[in-house]
């Protein structure tokens, strides 16, 4: 259920940011001060209805999306994507697809933690996200 995910949670550890931002195709600027960079992540469900906040030095995005549902977002690095979201095994599936490229971002609960996997082709990065007290 999608409300495992509830909380205000924070990045800890990232491992391999870099590499997946480069496969993205994010600039070199963007990925210096990505890597610094430890969001903050707001996730509240209502029903069918989540809304992520990401906050960060970088860009403060909010989706607004219905679980199973295709939805317009404009990524932090300002790439124009169609996105889907579902839980799936316990896990939130988002995937993002644009100009037919496709990366994914699964989040985890465990307990306290948080861990956050982006994939795109071989490159595999995992962000751990610990819950605000
Ligand atoms: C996160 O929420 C990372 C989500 C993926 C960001 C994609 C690229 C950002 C470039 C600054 O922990």
């Amino acid at each position: 259920m999608a409300e495992a995910f509830v909380g205000t949670w924070n990045l800890k550890e990232s491992e391999k940011f870099d590499d997946y931002m480069k496969e993205l195709g994010v600039g070199f600027a963007t990925r210096a001060v990505g890597t610094m960079t430890k969001p903050t992540t707001i996730i509240l469900v209502e029903g069918d209805k989540v809304t992520v906040k990401t906050q960060s030095s970088i860009k403060n995005t909010e989706l607004n999306f219905k679980l199973g549902e295709e939805f317009d977002e404009t990524t932090a690095d300002d790439r124009k994507v169609k996105s889907i979201v579902n839980i799936e095994d316990g896990k939130m599936v988002h995937v993002q697809k644009w100009d037919g490229k496709e990366t994914s971002l699964v989040r985890e609960v465990n307990g306290n933690a948080l861990t956050l996997t982006l994939s795109i082709g071989n490159v595999v990065c995992k962000r751990h996200y610990v819950k605000a007290e």
